[in-house]
């Protein structure tokens, strides 16, 4: 394409990534001024995800920029997970509902989160504990960037339903240098009966809020 055209083209695609990977808040504010930078690569926007409503992932890499692993609240390497593979060799991690004890700085929501199982009380609960993978994927003069992985092993946030994914990691609450005080349960804060970013921007974060919304398919895995 013309030099003109290609120019406008990497504008819009210069947007369109803004917009998908930056929660803007009501007040304008940007978030490029945030010391933590999450990128979400599963599940996508739009996506049909899992089967019977589980066997989705969510997928991200969070970079701590100028930050070194203690001040990131990184706590060890972590493959976890439900019943026998919850806490232990090589990489042990303790894998529930509620604030990661190797990422404690995190949070995760779905708006459809449900109270089905024990420990799950609804779109507020903090999801983060429940991830079964973190790694260090770089460490320089620039950032401390982890990877979290978690493959959903039950239909706690419905099937066949339209939900949200919001993720952000929450600011130094207790002030000690460390991005470890994501709370279990996320309230909700302004009292507008839902859950979601907003609620996050009130507790105060330390990373732009991504928000996702999908699918999470409810078929059955075989036709
Ligand atoms: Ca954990
Ligand atoms: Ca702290
Ligand atoms: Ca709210």
């Amino acid at each position: 394409m013309s030099k003109g055209k290609f120019a406008i083209a990497a504008v819009v695609v210069a947007i369109c990534v803004s917009a998908g990977a930056a929660y803007v808040s009501t007040s304008g504010a940007s978030n490029r001024a945030k010391p933590v930078r999450i990128e979400v690569f599963a599940p996508e926007r739009g996506a049909n995800a899992g089967a019977n409503g589980f066997g989705w992932f969510v997928d991200m890499e969070v970079d701590f920029l100028g930050m070194n692993l203690q001040q990131a609240g990184f706590s060890g390497l972590q493959l976890t997970g439900p019943l026998g593979h919850n806490n232990v060799p090589p990489f042990p991690g303790l894998f529930s509902t509620g604030r990661d004890d190797r990422l404690p700085g995190l949070v995760v929501l779905t708006s459809t989160t449900n109270d089905v199982l024990p420990g799950f009380s609804g779109p507020g609960t903090n999801l983060a504990n429940l991830f079964n993978l973190t790694g260090i994927t770089n460490r320089d003069g620039k950032e401390t960037e982890l990877w979290d992985t978690w493959i959903v092993g039950a239909a706690i946030a419905g099937k066949d339903v339209d939900t949200t994914l919001t993720v952000a990691v929450v600011d130094d609450l207790n002030h000690d240098g460390v991005f470890n005080d994501a709370p279990n349960v996320v309230p909700d804060l302004n009292s507008d009966g839902r859950i979601d970013a907003q609620d996050l921007e009130l507790l105060g974060v330390a990373s732009n809020i991504v928000t996702v919304p999908f699918r999470i398919n409810g078929a059955p895995p075989t036709p």
